[in-house]
């Protein structure tokens, strides 16, 4: 069986999920389409990178992102850093004929992901963007069920991403709050992963109608390197910083098929964990989707019983999609980590077969246009046209 010698670029949060799904992938799918060897994990700090190496059963760990893409057994290039590294990495992974898996959003900017594009256009890396969630069984099988014509022509979508982690102006000011790092608050960091569900299952946006806003101006300054989510990564009495991306995003769509949506992101919605959701209303039925109870499909086919009519629960299984690699019984429990696990199957069979995934560079690039444009119509109110 091929082996594919992966080094990872990152040890935070996103390490955590890649190594794991590395770890776990053939244990799920098997036979596995190739083997990921976790051979080297990178961080800046040389400590930092050690910790990760023991920590998620890499071989190695060096501090050296362009040493350890220049060697020649490094298959696929995962870049887990903070947005404003994923560029240059990125183009130096391409140059070197390198696989590469980047977490979202692709870049700051749609004039940066566009940078990263040509890298890979005419080369021979296989690219992938990690919109982990389109991943999630229901999500796909929503997918399947519209590609199926089951809820007719699309009419309309709702979608949201709603977290409270930095509601409180305690919680620091770690690189998602600071526009060089970041390139944007909501938008970039949550409010993509809803622009992923809305290409993915509608289809191309043609026009965006936005409200922005920033509700916490100056944040305290974050203790340690390490990416701190919520209160308490910070010193008491720290000195603040200002915040200059927006901690909230609320957009009309029109899409290129006529139909016509909405999305609303923040992390300052008190109450609300991982809230992210979708409605979309069909002509011949509806679909509803929230990743907080992430087995479960609502759907409601218009052509069944009028006494009956409304939502019923589809709890996903072995019956739909990723069901013959999951858990053997509906509602057995669909994770993050699934998630991520499905992810890298998907990357290790197109790496395989060496046909480009979804989403790959040119998703990731299109999504950061429509995330421009909605900053755009933010400030001026405007629509701003995606064509
Ligand atoms: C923080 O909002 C965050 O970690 C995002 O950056 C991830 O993409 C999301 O999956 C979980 O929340």
């Amino acid at each position: 069986m091929r082996k594919l010698n992966v080094a990872m670029i990152g040890g935070g949060f996103m390490g955590k999920a890649h190594a794991m799904a590395y770890a776990a992938m053939p244990m799920f799918f098997w036979p596995a389409p190739a083997i990921p060897v976790r051979k080297v994990v990178v961080d800046i700090n040389q400590e930092m990178a050690d910790a990760a190496r023991d920590r998620f059963g890499f071989e190695e760990s060096s501090s050296d992102w362009k040493a350890v893409i220049a060697r020649d057994d490094i298959d696929l290039i995962d870049i887990c850093t903070p947005n404003n590294a994923h560029a240059e990495i990125a183009i130096a992974a391409a140059k070197a004929g390198k696989h590469i898996i980047c977490e979202k959003p692709l870049a700051r900017t749609g004039a940066e992901a566009r940078t990263m594009l040509e890298a890979v256009q005419g080369g021979k890396s296989i690219h992938m963007v990690a919109f982990n969630y389109r991943r999630t069984p229901a999500v796909a099988f929503a997918k399947k069920l519209i590609n199926e014509g089951r809820i007719g022509e699309i009419l309309n979508f709702r979608g949201t991403y709603l977290q409270d982690w930095s509601a409180s102006p305690e919680s620091p000011l770690s690189w998602r709050f600071q526009k060089s790092v970041a390139g944007s608050g909501a938008v970039g960091d949550i409010g993509t992963h809803v622009i992923d569900f809305a290409r993915y299952l509608v289809g191309e946006f043609a026009a965006v109608n936005a409200m922005t806003k920033t509700y916490v101006e100056t944040r305290p300054k974050q203790t340690g390197g390490v990416d701190k989510l919520g209160v308490g990564g910070s010193e008491a009495n720290a000195e603040r910083g200002p915040v200059d991306v927006d901690d909230e995003m609320l957009t009309m769509i029109r899409f290129e098929n006529g139909a016509i949506g909405s999305i609303e992101a923040t992390r300052n919605a008190y109450g609300r964990n991982n809230f992210l959701t979708f409605e979309i209303h069909g002509t011949k039925g509806s679909l509803a989707f929230n990743y907080e109870r992430r087995d479960e499909l609502q759907v409601m086919f218009a052509d069944g019983p009028i006494d009956a009519r409304g939502y019923r629960t589809v709890y996903t299984g072995a019956a739909h999609p990723y069901g013959d690699g999951l858990w053997p019984i509906p509602a057995l429990g669909i994770g993050y980590g699934e998630t991520k696990i499905i992810e890298c199957y998907d990357l290790c069979k197109a790496i395989v077969s060496g046909e480009q995934p979804s989403p790959n560079f040119e998703d990731g690039y299109k999504i950061s246009l429509i995330a421009d444009a909605i900053l755009s119509s933010g400030e001026t109110g405007e629509w701003v046209s995606l064509k």
